[in-house]
C-alpha cells in the first residue's frame, strides 16, 4: 500500500509551482502554442506510462493543468510528488 502523505509532506515537499486542492495537487501552465501546449502533454504522457502513474489533464488552447493524486490511495502519495517533479522539469524545457 502506498502511504498516504501528511499536509506537512507536502509542505516540505516544496512543490512551489502547485497547489493542493482537496486530496490532490494542480499545477496550470501556459505555453506560447497549442502545439507547444500538445509537445508538452505528449512527454509527460511518457513520463506517466514510465511511473505507471498519470495526471489529469485539462488542455484549453494553450493552457494546461494537471491534476495529480493516487486514486488507489485516496490522496497524495509520494508517487504524486515524484512525478509532479518530472512534469516540473519537462515544463522548464
Ligand atoms: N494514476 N494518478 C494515478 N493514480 C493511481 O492510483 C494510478 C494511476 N495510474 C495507474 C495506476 N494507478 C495503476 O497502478 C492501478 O492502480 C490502476
Amino acid at each position: 500500500m502506498t502511504e498516504l502523505l501528511t499536509d506537512r509532506d507536502i509542505e516540505d515537499a516544496r512543490l512551489t509551482e502547485w497547489t493542493v486542492v482537496e486530496k490532490s495537487i494542480t499545477r496550470i501552465v501556459e505555453l506560447t502554442s497549442f502545439r507547444a501546449a500538445i509537445e508538452v502533454v505528449n512527454r509527460v504522457a511518457d513520463a506517466a506510462e514510465e511511473a505507471d502513474h498519470h495526471p489529469d489533464i485539462d488542455i484549453r488552447w494553450r493552457t494546461l493543468a494537471f491534476t495529480l493524486s493516487t486514486h488507489s490511495a485516496g490522496g497524495l502519495t509520494q508517487k504524486d510528488v515524484d512525478l509532479a517533479r518530472r512534469i516540473d522539469a519537462l515544463i522548464a524545457n
